[in-house]
């Protein structure tokens, strides 16, 4: 087989990446390891920068999006039994956020490759990338017993923090940087309304929570747990319990508790691998970077690695130059670091550090009490959260 673009993963970064360059008429393949079900039942993020949901809508796949999707013109930051709303559409010129899963973005984008026909291979194994440092690569996988060659020009690697791509790059051509949490978040969803219209981000000394939601009659929850807590320890009574205990009381008495249908925890870590070009492999979203979902970035920044990847890809195939290829990864990494230092604060404001103690709570508390009553302070967060320019 042969095709322009060999893409693996069919997450967000490959569906979009896959989408755009079909409405140029550049041809792609997905290479998937799971089923389209285990792909779509993956609970993830919620929280789309206007600049995703723009390139949603360049790829034809934001009718739902439009439909469904709630703007959000504010957050509040919980902290000594307060709520503080910061108006971020005031102090950013009228900029907003979208909340809509990405569950739904990842279906919307699968169903628009369906429909034209696009080819999607899923339950791949032994996934393997060849000769991405010369002019011709391919990209072998293995299904029903057999193994499959593709030939290509370029492999876009999508395949997220655990993929092949990344690891297929040789030894010593990288540089990776990482700090592990020693924490994460259990998240539930539930068919139970909001407790806020917005969401609520609560720092507390028995650690951190979110209040967040889906749609109007659907809320999505996290507190903050030990990194090696088990789901299992965790009944929905104890899990609301908690969570009342985090937030202020007129947050607390608005949440309506209910039976949860996804329960999961998450790790949380930051981690950068530079650069993000090999020859004709290119890392994109979640397979070159990870950001704690704090600053509710991963999803956003594998758009705008997306966003510069395409046009790099447009400028080849229209016969111009390879100057936007060239330039992918010093630009992706320039907006990647400046999100990676957003969620970094944002985490490190609003979880319970268990070695900064008593000392530590304080400090947090300070700078809430600071950032909360500072207008320079509040634009800063809120120019970070509705996402900076490209
Ligand atoms: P993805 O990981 O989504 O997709 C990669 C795809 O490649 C997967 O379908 C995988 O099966 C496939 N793949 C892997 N190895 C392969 C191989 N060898 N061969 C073929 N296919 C292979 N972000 C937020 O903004 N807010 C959040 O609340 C949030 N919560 C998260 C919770 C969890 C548990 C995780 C893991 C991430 C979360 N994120 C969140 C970040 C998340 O949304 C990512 O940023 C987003 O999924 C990135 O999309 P992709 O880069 O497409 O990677
Ligand atoms: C979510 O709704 O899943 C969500 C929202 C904001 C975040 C992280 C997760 O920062």
């Amino acid at each position: 087989m042969r095709t322009r673009v060999a893409i693996i993963g069919s997450g967000p970064s490959g569906l979009l990446l896959g989408q755009l360059l079909a409405g140029i008429g550049v041809e792609t393949i997905i290479l998937e390891r799971s089923s389209r079900e285990h792909v779509l039942g993956r609970v993830r993020a919620g929280v789309l920068e206007q600049g995703t949901v723009d390139l949603l809508g360049e790829a034809g796949a934001a009718d739902r999006l439009h439909a469904q999707g709630l703007p959000h013109e504010g957050i509040s930051l919980a902290f000594g039994g307060r709520a503080h709303r910061i108006d971020m559409s005031a102090l950013t010129g009228g900029k907003h956020v979208t909340v809509y899963g990405q569950t739904e973005v990842t279906l919307d984008l699968m169903q628009k490759r369906e429909a034209a026909g696009l080819v999607t291979v899923f339950e791949t194994s032994n996934v393997a990338l060849h000769d991405f440092d010369g002019a011709s690569p391919s990209v072998s996988y293995d299904r029903d017993g057999v193994t499959h060659r593709i030939d290509c020009d370029f492999i876009a690697g999508c395949d997220g923090y655990h993929g092949v791509s990344r690891k297929s790059v040789p030894e010593g051509a990288l540089k990776t940087f990482e700090r592990q949490y020693p924490f994460g978040w259990l998240g539930v969803l539930a068919e139970v309304p909001p407790a806020d219209r917005e969401l609520v981000y609560a720092n507390h000394e028995r650690g951190f929570a979110l209040c967040s939601m889906r749609s109007p009659q659907r809320s999505r929850y996290y507190v903050q747990v030990p990194a090696d807590e088990r789901v299992e320890a965790w009944s929905d009574d104890r899990f609301w319990d908690e969570l009342h205990s985090r937030l202020p009381p007129q947050i607390a008495a608005a949440v309506t508790t209910g039976p949860s249908f996804e329960k999961s925890i998450a790790p949380l870590r930051s981690f950068v691998a530079e650069p993000m070009r090999f020859g004709r492999l290119f890392l994109v979203g979640d397979a070159a970077h990870i950001v704690p979902p704090t600053g509710a970035k991963g999803l956003n920044l594998a758009a705008s690695d997306v966003r510069y990847l395409f046009a790099g890809l447009r400028e080849f195939y229209g016969g111009k130059s390879e100057a936007g290829l060239d330039a992918y990864s010093a630009k992706a990494l320039a907006r990647v670091w400046k999100a990676v230092r957003f969620s970094w604060w944002m985490t490190t404001m609003l979880h319970r550090f268990p070695e900064t103690g008593e000392f530590g709570q304080r400090i947090q508390e300070a700078e809430l009490d600071y950032l909360v009553h500072s207008k320079a302070a509040c634009t800063a967060l809120a120019e970070n959260y509705v996402g900076l320019p490209y």
